[in-house]
């Protein structure tokens, strides 16, 4: 592989390299027979967050569902409390210690969602402390604007108020810091006739989609994502064949988040063989938030994909890399070894592609590159 700048120019057999590149290498290493793979990308994160939610796992043990503990003033809310008290030197400081863990991983692009602000200064502050997250390691990050993520209790009464607030006050401020705009449609968060005015109003501000859809109903979230052109729909459990084929046709990418799915002991799996059949990329990422995916680890991801939903390790790896590039807008540039793209690779100390996923709770011997840089 060569590279120049940032970018790689030239994949192949030793032998075959250009002779002009061989001569002109600045810098020349040999992986040693390790394993490289494009550095991992996880494309669906809550990364920032305040708080702490351990001890709802014991309501979660004794039965009480989801839901159940939302409506009873946990959930969601309670980290929008901790997250609204913390500073953004306290939000960092916590972040930085899963981000290190994906890192640690594999991992060189992370997106990061808000969400757990709901106030317009709330949610700046959650999009600019991940963004800054950039400034404090070596790592691409991609912000998402969720402020439909759950109705804050200012607004418990007024729903449609918080709707507008969103619409006309939240996307139009939190242009120049965020990549897109993500909501929770769901019967305890927004419905689907929200969702589409919130998707509308990010549409006028240029912003693209994603969608939480179809996680814990079918509330016609896959077909929605796909009428906006969303860059994913998210979770989908429980997402219709018409649904997912909505989103084949428009270009949606599917992301599968097992570590949610595992942590509420979900009964239905994501229809992962109608994904196949349709042809629809399939990306899978770690949902890192306090809530429902304790979670920070992208090989830990790409394992459960393989051992609850039946991908081959090659499609869990390719859902980390280029269908995680392709959830993010960025399918052009990043998650594949190809000329043109951004050097980004994590070299494993392995020759094996599965002894990437198939270990668990071991610290993972790799060497990450970031736009061409070792770090
Ligand atoms: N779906 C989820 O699983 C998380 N958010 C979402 O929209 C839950 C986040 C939390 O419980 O804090
Ligand atoms: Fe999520």
């Amino acid at each position: 592989m060569a590279a120049r700048g940032d970018q790689i120019v030239w994949l192949g057999q030793t032998r075959d390299l250009p002779a002009v590149l061989a001569r002109d290498a600045f810098e020349t290493r040999d992986a040693q027979g390790r394993l490289i793979t494009p550095g991992l990308i996880d494309c669906h994160t809550h990364l920032v967050f305040g708080g702490d939610r351990s001890q709802e796992w014991r309501l979660k043990l004794s039965g009480a569902p989801y839901d159940e503990i939302a409506r009873a003033g946990g959930g969601i809310v309670s980290t929008v409390a901790a997250t609204r008290a913390a500073s953004e030197a306290d939000l960092t400081r916590s972040a930085l210690t899963r981000l290190d863990s994906l890192l640690a991983d594999g991992a060189t692009t992370v997106e990061i969602k808000s969400g757990y602000g709901l106030s317009l200064e709330d949610e700046l502050k959650m999009l600019r402390v991940a963004r800054g997250l950039a400034a404090e390691r070596k790592v691409r990050v991609r912000t998402t604007l969720l402020a439909a993520h759950t109705v804050p209790p200012e607004f418990r009464t007024d729903r449609a108020a918080y709707v507008r607030q969103i619409i006309e006050v939240i996307i139009p401020a939190s242009v120049g810091l965020t990549d897109a705009v993500d909501a929770f449609c769901e019967t305890i968060a927004f419905t689907p006739e929200e969702t589409r005015a919130i998707f509308e109003a990010a549409a006028a501000h240029g912003l693209p989609v994603k969608l939480h859809a179809d996680q814990l109903t079918d509330s016609g979230g896959a077909a929605l994502a796909a009428s906006f052109g969303a860059l994913s729909a998210d979770h989908l459990e429980y997402a219709s064949p018409d649904g997912l084929a909505a989103m084949a046709a428009a270009g949606t990418t599917a992301v599968l988040l097992p570590g949610a799915y595992y942590v509420l002991s979900e009964p239905v799996k994501p229809p992962v063989d109608v994904m196949r059949k349709l042809g629809l990329p399939m990306a899978v990422a770690s949902d890192c938030n306090p809530g429902t995916s304790p979670m920070a680890s992208l090989r830990l991801a790409m394992h459960l994909a393989v051992t609850l939903f039946g991908l081959a390790p090659e499609e869990a790896l390719a859902g980390t890399t280029r269908n995680a590039a392709r959830a993010l807008g960025l399918g052009d540039q990043l998650g594949q070894l190809k000329p043109g793209a951004q050097c980004d690779l994590a070299l494993w100390d392995t020759d094996q592609p599965d002894a990437v996923i198939y270990w668990l709770g071991r610290l993972p011997q790799c060497q990450r590159v970031v736009g061409g840089l070792t770090v």
